[in-house]
């Protein structure tokens, strides 16, 4: 018999080669633990002769890979996982008996998954989309699920109308096209046939939905939910998580370019964050009130289309996210975690919002359509870390196997019995009326908050919202869905409408839509900005110097130390992988080759060539693109005076403001790493992008 530890003598005859097992590589084995000793031929009826039947390590590999893939998810099938914990930093007993907030300091691991909604698994990290927020707290009475967005409002009032919004977005049934693309006539059809949605559709076509990182979005548990305390008494509740270094967005310039350079863009941020051994942190806050006072408000606090302002109820932070390694296996973690609404613990409940009534059906129904079985809250990644003491058995893979001779109760054998002290209590709430299918009156109000969103923002974020719209509708053929979302832009703002109208090629605007609430201003809200929310330091943040042979190393040098002096990291682009010989005559590491690493994918630039290295590039395709992308994406420039001929080459040469930094010694590159913390330099916007 062969030695499996040894070179393969007989692997065939076709030249081909075989990595060595070394000493200490166990030996591979079938399924059920058959060692095998040839993993390179099937068994055949002579040399040339059929494969035969009798081949179990043939049949076995086949039949286990044929059956590798499970439903993807209908929705958030494209998704981003990794551990942490939550850390309390108040003691909320007064409002909750829910154990993750019974002291200050106590620490509960969490499991998070960052998803977007409407691609499938394959699709693009930069797509227009709303971003899935689920945190999964593994609590000792048991897990506690947030399954969110980063947007703090929905689509839809009614879980009812979810399968057709769904259907809506998704590639169209006939030619099952466009691909993680809300731009196209279903979509905007049901939505502008669905005026409830108008709130949320400002919120997407905002930059939220297209994130710099996932490190810089916040999180919304959306409904209102309830805490309730030791004594029973209850009180509405609305989570947020707010990130540690701020809200940041790209452009949809960028967003279009990211895509096709790196489809992975935000999972390679969270993989290359965690692996330097940082960590990504929000704050997670609650806004807390009482019945009574959302009696008051003039919204309803269990539609899931409002948000409540928090100018009326500010966010009490509570407590802090943090995520702080890696997953280890994509499949048995990101693909079979199940999160669900449902899951709530002692001291949390549900309010009556009826969408999030829907939603405890929905996920328990999907998962164990997806995972095969109810058994799926065994798999390790789903599994409670408190005991589970129940009579639920079998099914298919049953990992838990309990043991003895009860399993039911009550029984006179002893076991788990129910305990109406520790046990988990729904809140009271009194509840009466006849049977109806109707949307209640506080509900009807579409457009205050949409107009409340839309005033909020910044003149730049209120521009690119209007850009989103008419790129958006530009991909609808029908020309009454199109005209049909302007009248109810018209409810939000007549401003907004008069220039999406515009950018459409509207002859003039159509009446507005019929609104069954007359919108109102609201106080506008600051917390609802991007831009408002940003970090103002460039932590967390990445530097591209675009160098070539003969670069000034000390410029090199004083920027990499000034990024990272600033907690920021560093990429050097430059013409060859292999490396950059720089002014020191030192070959430098070099981590992108130009083209590979466009400026689409660094929040920063700078461009110091050699003068050499700057004549010999101007006429480059991907260097010219990389110089006049930073500048058009409004990006803090760092320079010298030899980038002049590349600045020439795309015409920027006479345009160059206060965001181009020009550096002449090393000790500048503090200003100019100081500078970028303001993210962008917005001013140039309107000169840079006419449209
Ligand atoms: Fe949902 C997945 C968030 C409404 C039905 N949803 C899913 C995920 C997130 C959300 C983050 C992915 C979880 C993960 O990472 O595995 N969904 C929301 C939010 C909603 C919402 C914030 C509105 C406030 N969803 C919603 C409704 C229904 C569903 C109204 C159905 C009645 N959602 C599902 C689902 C999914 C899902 C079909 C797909 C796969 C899964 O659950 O496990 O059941």
């Amino acid at each position: 018999m062969q030695d499996p530890y040894k070179p393969k003598t007989n692997a065939g005859h076709g030249g081909e080669t075989h990595q060595q097992a070394g000493a200490n590589s166990p030996t591979l084995t079938t399924d059920v633990g058959t060692p095998i000793a040839d993993n390179q031929n099937s068994l055949t009826a002579g040399k040339r002769g059929p494969t035969l039947l009798e081949d179990f390590i043939l049949r076995d590999k086949l039949a286990r890979f044929d059956r590798e893939r499970i439903p993807e998810r209908l929705v958030h099938a494209r998704g981003y996982s990794a551990h942490g914990y939550f850390e309390a930093t108040e003691d909320l007993t007064a409002y909750t008996r829910a154990v993750p907030f019974n002291s200050k300091g106590k620490k509960t691991p969490v499991f998070m998954r960052i998803s977007t909604v409407a691609g499938s698994k394959g699709s693009p990290d930069l797509a227009r989309d709303v971003r899935g927020f689920s945190v999964k707290f593994y609590t000792e009475e048991g897990n506690w699920d947030i399954v969110g967005n980063n947007i703090p409002v929905f689509f839809i009032q009614d879980a009812i109308k979810f399968p057709d919004l769904v259907h809506a977005v998704k590639p169209e049934p006939d030619t099952e096209i466009p691909q993680a693309q809300s731009a196209h006539d279903n979509f905007w059809d049901f939505v502008s046939l669905t005026p409830e949605s108008t709130h949320m559709l400002i919120w997407i076509m905002s930059d939220r939905t297209i994130p710099r990182s996932l490190r810089f979005i916040e999180g919304f548990g959306v409904h209102t939910f309830r805490l309730v305390n030791a004594k029973g008494e209850a009180q509405f509740v609305k989570f947020h998580f707010k990130p540690k270094l701020g809200l940041q967005s790209v452009l949809w310039n960028e967003a279009v370019k990211i895509n096709g350079a790196d489809p992975d863009f935000h999972r390679r941020d969270i993989i290359e964050t965690l692996q330097k051994g940082e960590v990504i942190e929000w704050e997670m806050g609650m806004q807390i009130f009482t019945e009574e006072q959302a009696a008051n408000f003039d919204f309803d606090v269990l539609d899931p289309t409002k948000i409540v302002p928090e100018e009326l109820v500010p966010v009490k932070i509570v407590g802090r996210l943090v995520l702080d390694k890696l997953m280890d296996n994509a499949f048995a973690e990101t693909e079979v975690v199940a999160f669900s609404p449902q899951n709530i613990i002692p001291g949390i409940d549900f309010s009556e919002d009826p969408l999030l009534q829907g939603r405890t059906f929905s996920y328990f129904d999907t998962q164990q359509h997806r995972l095969g079985s109810a058994n799926f809250n065994n798999l390790p990644i789903n599994a409670p870390r408190c005991p589970i003491h129940n009579f639920a058995q079998d099914g298919f893979i049953p990992l838990r196997q309990p043991q003895g001779r009860v399993n039911y109760e009550p029984n006179s054998w002893g076991g788990p019995r129910e305990n109406p002290e520790t046990g988990f209590q729904s809140a009271s709430s009194t509840t009466e009326g006849t049977k109806i299918r109707i949307r209640p009156e506080s509900f009807a109000d579409h457009y205050s908050q949409a107009r409340l969103f839309f005033t909020s923002q910044t003149p730049t974020e209120q521009t690119h919202i209007v850009h989103a719209l008419v790129f958006e509708l530009s991909k609808v053929k029908r020309a009454d869905i199109r005209e049909r979302v302007v009248s109810h832009l018209i409810n939000v703002d007549k401003g907004l409408a008069q220039k999406v109208a515009d950018g459409l090629g509207l002859e003039k605007l159509p009446a507005a839509a019929k609104a069954a609430v007359t919108p109102h201003d609201m106080p506008e809200s600051s917390a609802l900005s991007i831009i408002k929310n940003g970090p103002n330091s460039f932590k967390g943040r990445k530097l591209g110097m675009f160098v070539t042979e003969g670069s000034d190393a000390s410029l090199v040098k004083g920027l990499k130390d000034a990024a990272e002096a600033a907690g920021a990291a560093c990429a050097i682009i430059a013409p060859k992988i292999s490396g950059v010989k720089l002014s020191d005559g030192k070959l430098h590491p070099v981590d992108e080759k130009i083209g590979g690493g466009p400026s689409v994918v660094f929040d920063a630039v700078a461009v110091i060539p050699s003068k050499a290295g700057a004549d010999l590039l101007k006429a480059d395709g991907s260097s010219k693109d990389f110089v006049a992308d930073a500048f058009a994406h409004c990006k803090f420039i760092a320079y010298n005076d030899d980038a002049m001929p590349l600045f020439k080459a795309v015409s920027i040469d006479g345009d160059l403001d206060e965001g181009c930094i020009k550096l002449t010694k090393a000790d500048d590159a503090k200003a100019f790493i100081q500078a970028c913390g303001k993210l962008r330099f917005w001013e140039r916007e309107p000169k840079a992008n006419k449209s």
